[in-house]
C-alpha cells in the first residue's frame, strides 16, 4: 500500500501483507448403512448440486471410500460439516463428513 509523502518528502512503499484466506475442502466419507438416496440428497440441499453431480460424487464415494463435496473458507467448511452431520443423525443415518486444509 502506497502512504502519503511524510514530512521529508519521503514516498513510502509498504507491500501488501494480506494473504487470501486458507481454504477447506469437506469431505463425504462412506459407511454401510447410509442409504444412496438420502447422499444425493444431502449432496444437492447443502452443496447445490444437481441430482447428476450429487449421484457422480456419491457413487465415487461409496465406490472409493471419500469424496469431495466443495471448497470453502474455515468457518463455511465447519459449518457444512455440522450441518450434515446432525442432519444425518436426526434421520438416524451414520453419515460421517470432514473438513481439511486444501
Ligand atoms: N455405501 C452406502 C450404501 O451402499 C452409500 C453411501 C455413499 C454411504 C456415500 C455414504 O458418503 C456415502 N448404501
Amino acid at each position: 500500500m502506497a502512504t502519503g509523502p511524510r514530512e521529508g518528502g519521503v514516498l513510502e512503499v509498504e507491500k501488501q501483507k494480506v494473504k487470501p484466506p486458507p481454504l477447506f475442502k469437506v469431505l463425504l466419507l462412506n459407511d454401510d448403512y447410509t442409504p444412496m438416496d438420502f447422499v444425493v440428497g444431502v449432496l444437492q440441499n447443502f452443496f447445490g448440486m444437481t441430482r447428476e453431480q450429487a449421484t457422480q460424487v456419491m457413487l465415487k464415494v461409496h465406490r472409493e471410500g471419500m469424496g469431495v463435496c466443495g471448497v470453502y473458507p474455515k468457518d463455511v467448511a465447519a459449518t457444512k460439516v455440522e450441518q450434515v452431520i446432525s442432519y444425518s443423525r436426526q434421520h438416524q443415518h451414520p453419515l460421517q463428513c470432514v473438513m481439511e486444509e486444501n
